[in-house]
């Protein structure tokens, strides 16, 4: 069992290295290596920086960072400090931003000489300390923590305190800040951590989903530390060739990706020549990957790409595949520690076999949504988190279905817009595709969908037709979408999920 009172602090996370491996490699990547007791070190400075710059045990530091060695040393330093870092996505627009500050009242921000411009077009006036060269009106983070001393006393912190926060990427509404506490990244370790990926001592982890995202954090700061592995951190855009020239150059042996990265990676030219020999693990998360990037990568590299799904609600995988058992297009089973419920519109609790709603549970939980008790009360219901998709469980393993809200009603009758994505999906000519509600001016609700074509193919004479008819041919005939448009690329969020919104935002042809 897991006894929380345990974990008082995360920073042991990292701490606990000093007496264990002070001399191992935490960080690797481009700004060289740093081991574990350098690391700390840093750490320390920025704690003791935060508190000489006057901050109180739970105020907010806004963290809008790039994957660099600041961002565990400032990250650690914080909560070992008794602050809360905000890890906010860098790609997030000026107003957005805005109301990040506004909304967790952070009282400064760190960021990078290349982002420093956001903060300015959102015309916010938290102090920034900036990681490089700082211009007016910032402070540099090498002076911000300099003379600072390298070790740092623990505040007087309870496992159940707010730790960290992140953000939902909000896909309807306003985004809602998800309040972590101290015991949630010990509690993600020794369930999904200690049962699927069972990581060793000697594996570098490279994670190219950033550490803003739940996803990454887990990946490249929880579970590596964790057990004194190493990390590589990666700046940057992650284009299939940086990515790959980072496995050749740094030799990986866990590798983290979302399926559009598989997909890129599969595509990419030159691929075939690459040296992916380092990799001895796979992990895929967020979305589902198909069959054929499944086999193309298992092609290449030997190795299976392990799915798992999580959230950041819980803040890590809570449903997962393993090396042992896995099944193509299932989210996996309920990772050890979590619990899971399918359950009806009524909120009973539907069979094997059956399409319901998933719930889930688990002692990494978020508790609340920061200042959202409407939200708080939709999701967080009792101990389970209200996951809002829908699943079919067979054997223990859950197939994902769709939102529990995406449901259409066309000529009467329920569409599910994931059934008719994943039939377009196999096509040969596409690569990719949305399908959305459209109404018509009548008021009826139709489908339309947003295809990605397969690289090199542009939309030929009677194109569309011919994926009507596959639809028809495949599906009840009333699933077919209505309209479809062609696009080069779809758009996707900072995390690489598909964005539903940017692609109900555009215009019908
Ligand atoms: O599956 C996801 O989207 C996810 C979210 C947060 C943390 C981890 C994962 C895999």
């Amino acid at each position: 069992g897991f006894d929380k009172s345990k974990h008082p602090n995360c920073s042991s996370v990292l701490w606990d290295n000093l007496d264990r491996n002070p001399d191992k490699v935490a960080l690797t990547g481009p700004a060289g290596d740093v081991t574990y007791a350098g690391l700390i070190a840093d750490a320390a400075r920025w704690g003791n920086a935060f508190k000489a710059a006057g901050l109180i045990q739970g105020d907010r530091i806004a963290f809008f960072l790039d994957d660099t060695p600041t961002y565990p040393a400032a990250f650690f330093g914080a909560v070992r400090a008794g602050f809360v870092p905000v890890l906010l996505n860098t790609m997030t627009p000026p107003d957005v931003l805005a109301y990040y500050l506004e909304d967790s009242a952070a009282p400064l921000a760190l960021t990078e000489p290349g982002l420093v411009e956001v903060f300015a077009k959102a015309g916010t006036r938290v102090p920034l300390i900036v990681n490089g060269e700082a211009p007016a009106g910032t402070r540099a983070a090498a002076d911000f923590i300099a003379g600072q001393p390298d070790t740092l006393d623990l505040a007087p912190t309870g496992p159940d305190d707010m730790a960290f926060w992140m953000y939902s990427s909000g896909t309807t509404g306003r985004p809602k800040g998800i309040v972590h506490l101290h015991h949630d990244m010990a509690y993600s370790q020794q369930s999904f951590a200690a049962h699927v990926l069972k990581l060793r001592e000697d594996d570098i982890c490279f994670s190219v989903p950033k550490i803003y995202f739940a996803y990454g954090f887990g990946n490249a700061f929880t579970f590596p530390f964790s057990i004194g592995a190493t990390t590589l951190l990666m700046p940057g855009r992650p284009t299939p060739d940086a990515v790959l020239d980072m496995i050749e150059t740094y030799r990986p042996t866990v590798f983290y990706g979302l399926p559009t990265l598989y997909t890129a990676i599969c595509n990419a030219p030159g691929i075939a020549e690459r040296d992916l020999s380092s990799l001895r693990q796979c992990m895929s998360a967020a979305e589902t990957l198909s069959e054929d990037v499944f086999n193309r990568w298992k092609a290449l590299t030997g190795l299976p790409a392990i799915e798992g799904l999580g959230s950041t609600e819980l803040l890590h995988v809570y449903l997962s595949n393993t090396a042992e058992e896995q099944r193509l297009g299932a989210a996996g089973k309920a990772v050890p520690g979590y619990e899971i419920e399918l359950r009806d519109a009524d909120g009973n609790r539907v069979g094997s076999g059956v399409d319901g709603v998933m719930y889930a549970r688990g002692g990494s939980s978020a508790p609340c949504y920061w200042n959202r008790p409407d939200k708080t009360a939709d999701t967080m219901r009792g101990d389970w988190i209200y996951t809002g998709d829908r699943f079919i469980e067979e054997d223990g393993f859950y197939y994902f279905q769709g939102r529990a809200d995406d449901l259409i009603k066309v000529s009467g009758q329920w569409v599910w817009p994931l059934e008719v994505e994943r039939c377009l999906n196999e096509h040969p000519d596409v690569h990719e595709c949305a399908v959305l509600a459209h109404e018509l001016p009548d008021r009826r609700m139709t489908l339309r969908a947003v295809v990605a074509l397969r690289q090199g193919h542009v939309p030929r004479e009677g194109q569309t037709e011919a994926l009507q008819n596959f639809v028809k041919s495949r599906l009840a005939p009333f699933k077919y979408p209505r309209f479809v448009s062609y696009i080069e690329d779809l758009p996707k969020t900072g995390t690489g999920k598909l964005d539903r919104q940017a692609v109900k935002a555009m215009p019908v042809d």
